[in-house]
């Protein structure tokens, strides 16, 4: 086979890149072909994607990727749960409004009053999260009907720009089990559960299968980028079933971190777990590609050095990453914990001031350096990492030997290494791409030059190769393992 190439577009909480994807038959290689910022904006105190700018982004990565050799088929995946109101002339009402934002404060209490907690679990799977859609829809639904009476069509991020580039309107099914809006069992929407919540089952299109061709590139963007009509087909387009789908896993039953701004912690599964023991656990159910269960932990991960780094950058302390792991070696071990999923840590800010808040109030020593700051981020990150394997074990009564850790987080090897050392397992590190491989594998798929899903793995472990790493002074993190159980009971 002559060399195949399909342009996989992945956007991050940060940033995104368009990379060009070349398949010989064997391997996916991958190239860099676009990268560009994906900055919030605050207008008047609501923290807005800037949409436009990321469709003006996608526009230049076909132009750059046409211009390194052309592709056949073009794929989306972004990260869950937001979504832009279109009006029944297809503009958009308003700028997407971020996750981090304000506005669904309390509104999670509110529709588990509606609705009751264990029901709103049992109907969606969902883990809750106070960003989830639901809760974002349910702020406009009391503070704003009047935004949703003009509206006609919700549609999650990949699926906007895909309208954006085809005219065409669906809702691919893993980024609708993010909305919490969808049952997972049939994977379809909940109609019953909208109406209850007074939003218009209406609004949501209809759900398709992820590998999905939706169309070609409208002729007048065709016309605007000189360009071949080319197909855009709908991947398993949340970027955490994409990199789900690129987890080089050789067995069934296997453990991932799909490790970005957030870390998905997790397991593939053929049918959703949705029981008391979920439900207490927290742990949601996703869809993956080729219909799978995506049973997983969503865990605040690696925001919380790059919004400290941020933090510290606006005090006038420019420290690289690197420079971060370095101060964190260098700090005294288990100084202090934190829970990094107490919902104090989720909106941007003084992240290490509130570390210090959190660490008073739960009676432990208070870090006064930047370095032990650091420390007691990692610390608690490796540490949940563990506390959430036990918890799926737990609900799945399956053994897992090792982690496969996947996504740019894993560059962080301090990280990977603390990993492998709570949990006294080996870490299978890689790929770094895990999200453009896992998109560029399913339009492979999708454009039938790869039989199916374990296929595309092989291809995958082809195509890189992984670092291990193995645990090290496992006694002294379970130790403190039970320091942090208990600070997680007490926090409860
Ligand atoms: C990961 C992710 C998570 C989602 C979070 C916010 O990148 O997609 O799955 O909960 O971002 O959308």
């Amino acid at each position: 086979m002559g060399k195949k190439r399909v342009l996989a577009f992945d956007f991050g909480g940060s940033s995104g890149r368009a990379m060009l994807a070349r398949f010989d038959g064997q391997k996916i290689e991958l190239k860099e072909v676009h990268r560009f910022d994906n900055e919030p904006v605050m207008v008047h105190g609501t923290l807005y994607w800037d949409v436009l700018r990321l469709f003006h982004e996608i526009k230049q990565g076909i132009v750059q990727a046409n211009n390194a050799g052309g592709f056949d088929s073009i794929g989306i995946d972004t990260w869950g749960v937001d979504f832009g109101l279109l009006s029944k002339e297809g503009t958009l009402l308003e700028n997407p409004v971020h996750y981090r934002d304000r506005r669904t404060a309390g509104m999670m209490d509110a529709v588990c009053k509606k609705i009751g907690a264990e029901r709103l679990y049992q109907l969606t799977g969902n883990q809750l999260m106070e960003i989830n859609t639901v809760f974002q829809l349910y702020s406009i639904v009391q503070n704003r009907p009047e935004l949703l009476r003009s509206a006609e069509t919700v549609l999650l991020m990949p699926d906007l720009f895909n309208f954006m580039l085809t005219g065409k309107k669906y809702a691919e099914c893993s980024i609708a089990s993010t909305t919490q809006l969808m049952d997972p069992v049939h994977q379809q929407w909940n109609p019953a559960l909208m109406e209850q919540l007074e939003l218009r089952p209406s609004l949501f299109p209809p759900i398709v299968k992820s590998g999905t061709v939706v169309g070609t590139l409208t002729e007048e963007l065709c016309r605007e980028l000189e360009t071949e009509p080319k197909t855009v087909i709908s991947v398993a387009s949340h970027d955490t079933a994409s990199a789900v789908a690129a987890i080089p896993a050789e067995t069934e039953d296997f453990i991932f971190i799909s490790c970005g701004t957030w870390s998905l912690f997790g397991t593939e599964l053929p049918f959703p777990i949705i029981n008391e023991k979920s439900r207490r656990c927290n742990l949601t159910n996703e869809i993956g590609y080729g219909g799978t269960t995506t049973f997983l932990k969503n865990i605040i991960g690696l925001w919380l050095i790059q919004e400290t780094r941020r933090q510290f950058k606006r005090t006038g302390k420019a420290y690289s990453y690197a420079d971060m792991e370095q101060m964190a070696k260098a700090s005294k071990p288990f100084a202090c914990l934190i829970d990094p999923d107490s919902p104090v840590f989720v909106q941007p800010g003084d992240i290490p001031g509130r570390i210090r808040d959190f660490c008073q109030k739960t009676g432990q020593y208070v870090p006064r350096t930047d370095g032990e700051i650091v420390r007691c981020i990692y610390e608690s990150i490796a540490m949940k990492y563990q506390y959430t394997l036990e918890q799926i074990q737990d609900c799945t009564g399956k053994a897992y030997s090792c982690i496969y850790m996947a996504g740019g987080g894993t560059k962080d090897r301090l990280l990977c290494q603390m990993t492998a050392s709570a949990a006294n397992r080996k870490v299978i590190a890689g790929p770094t791409e895990a999200t453009a491989l896992g998109n560029a594998a399913v339009q492979l798929i999708a454009l039938g030059l790869i039989p199916d899903l374990s296929e595309a793995r092989k291809k995958i472990r082809n195509s890189f190769e992984p670092v291990a790493y193995f645990p090290e002074n496992h006694a002294l993190w379970e130790q403190n393992f039970e320091k942090f159980r208990r600070l997680l009971k007490t926090e409860q």
